[in-house]
C-alpha cells in the first residue's frame, strides 16, 4: 500500500476535467513536475457522459494514467435545487471513464469524490470507515450518491479485473480558477465576491454590507486546490488500496469565523448580515486525515495565505476580463462566472 511507483514523466496522462479549478490545478502541478505527455480534451471534443465516445477516445488516446476529476459540482443551493444534473452527470461520467480506463488497460486510476459522502452526523473527525453508516445530508445527497457510486466502480473494477483504480475524498476546496457565480458557487468565491461588490459599491454610496448564508454555526475544512494536486500526484504514485483514501488538512472552522476572515482579506470595513432563511448544511465535516499524514503527505497552504493569494487572483481576473471588454470592473465579474462542469 505505501511502496512508491513513480509515474514517468513521459508517461500518456489524462485529466478529466482539466479546465475546472481541480483539473486546472492539477495541470499546473504536473507540468511543473515535469510531465511531458499530457493528454486533455474539451466539454465540446468529448461529452464524458457518452460512453460510446468516451471509450473511441481511449482506444485512440490510450492514457496510461487518469485523473478522474471531472464532474457536475457546486455549492449548497446548486446541489438542492440541480439535483437531477448532479446525480445523473456524475454518475455517467464516472461510469463511462472507469469503464474505458479498464477497456484501455490504464495502470492507474485516481477518482476524486467530496467529504460530502459522509453520513450526517458522522463522529468528528471523520473516518474513512464512516462511508455509509447513515443518512446523508439531505442539501446534497444526490451528489453523494454518485460520488458513493464512483467509489464503488473504482472497487468493483478493482476486485473483479484488478485495476488499480484508487479514489481520494477531498474536504472542500478553493483556490483560483474557482467558480464566482452566486447561484453555483461554493462559500469562499461566494464570499470573496460579495465582498468585493459591497467594497465597489460602497464607494459610490452604497451601503457596505453583505449578506451570508446561515447561522454562521455550521464548521468546514478547506483545502487549497494547489495543495489538492500535489496530493493526488502523491497518491497516485504512493497510494494502491480498496479503500478511499481522505484529502484534507485537518483543521476546520465556523462559516461566521471565515466570513469574518474572508472581510478582512477583502473589505474590513463591511458589515456582515446573516440571511437565515437559507439553510446551514451539515453541521461539521472534519476528515480524519491520519492515513495520508501516515504515508508522509501534508498539506503546505495555510488558509489565510490562500484566501489572500485567491482574492489577488480574483482581482486580476476581473481587471484583466475589463479591460479586454472595455467595460469597469465592477461589470466584468459574469465573464468568469465558470459553468459547473469541472
Ligand atoms: O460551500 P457551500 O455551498 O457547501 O456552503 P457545503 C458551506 C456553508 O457556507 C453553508 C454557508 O453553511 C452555507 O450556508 N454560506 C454562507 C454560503 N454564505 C454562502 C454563500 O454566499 N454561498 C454559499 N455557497 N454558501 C457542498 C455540497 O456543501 O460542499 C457539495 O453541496 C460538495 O455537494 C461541497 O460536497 C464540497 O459544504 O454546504
Amino acid at each position: 500500500m505505501t511502496r512508491a511507483q513513480p509515474i514517468d514523466r513521459d508517461a500518456r496522462v489524462y485529466v478529466a476535467g482539466h479546465r475546472g479549478l481541480v483539473g486546472s490545478a492539477l495541470m499546473r502541478h504536473l507540468a511543473a513536475e515535469g510531465f511531458t505527455n499530457l493528454l486533455t480534451a474539451t466539454r465540446d471534443e468529448l461529452d464524458l457522459r457518452d460512453q460510446s465516445a468516451v471509450s473511441a477516445w481511449f482506444a485512440e488516446h490510450r492514457p496510461e494514467y487518469v485523473f478522474l476529476v471531472a464532474g457536475t459540482v457546486g455549492g449548497i443551493l446548486a446541489n438542492s435545487t440541480r439535483p437531477a444534473e448532479f446525480i445523473y452527470d456524475n454518475m455517467m461520467i464516472h461510469g463511462t471513464v472507469v469503464h474505458s480506463a479498464y477497456e484501455v488497460g490504464v495502470t492507474k486510476l485516481l477518482y476524486l469524490g467530496s467529504s460530502c459522502i459522509y453520513p450526517r452526523h458522522a463522529t468528528q473527525p471523520i473516518t474513512e470507515d464512516q462511508l455509509l453508516t447513515g443518512p446523508l445530508e439531505q442539501t446534497n445527497e444526490w451528489y453523494a450518491i454518485a460520488k458513493i457510486a464512483g467509489i464503488k466502480l473504482c472497487q468493483a473494477y478493482r476486485r473483479q479485473y484488478g485495476c488499480d483504480f484508487i479514489s481520494a475524498m477531498p474536504t472542500n476546496l478553493y483556490g483560483p480558477g474557482d467558480n464566482f457565480d452566486l447561484t453555483s458557487s461554493h462559500v469562499i468565491p461566494a464570499l470573496i465576491r460579495k465582498f468585493h461588490d459591497a467594497k465597489a459599491t460602497a464607494s459610490s454610496g452604497s451601503l457596505n454590507e453583505v449578506e451570508v448564508w446561515g447561522t454562521g454555526s455550521a464548521y468546514r475544512e478547506f483545502l487549497h486546490v494547489d495543495d489538492l494536486a500535489a496530493a493526488c500526484l502523491f497518491l497516485a504514485e504512493h497510494y494502491s488500496d480498496d479503500s478511499h483514501i481522505n484529502v484534507g488538512t485537518g483543521v476546520d472552522l465556523s462559516i461566521k469565523e471565515l466570513a469574518e476572515a474572508i472581510r478582512d482579506v477583502v473589505n474590513p470595513g463591511a458589515h456582515i448580515r446573516w440571511d437565515t432563511s437559507k439553510p446551514d448544511g451539515t453541521p461539521r465535516k472534519l476528515l480524519d486525515v491520519s492515513r495520508l499524514r501516515a504515508l508522509g503527505w501534508d498539506p503546505t497552504i495555510e488558509l489565510r495565505a490562500g484566501l489572500a493569494s485567491t482574492y489577488e487572483w480574483f482581482v486580476e481576473r476581473v481587471a484583466a476580463d475589463a479591460a479586454l471588454r472595455g467595460i469597469s470592473a465592477h461589470d466584468a465579474h459574469t465573464a468568469h462566472d465558470a459553468h459547473t462542469v469541472a
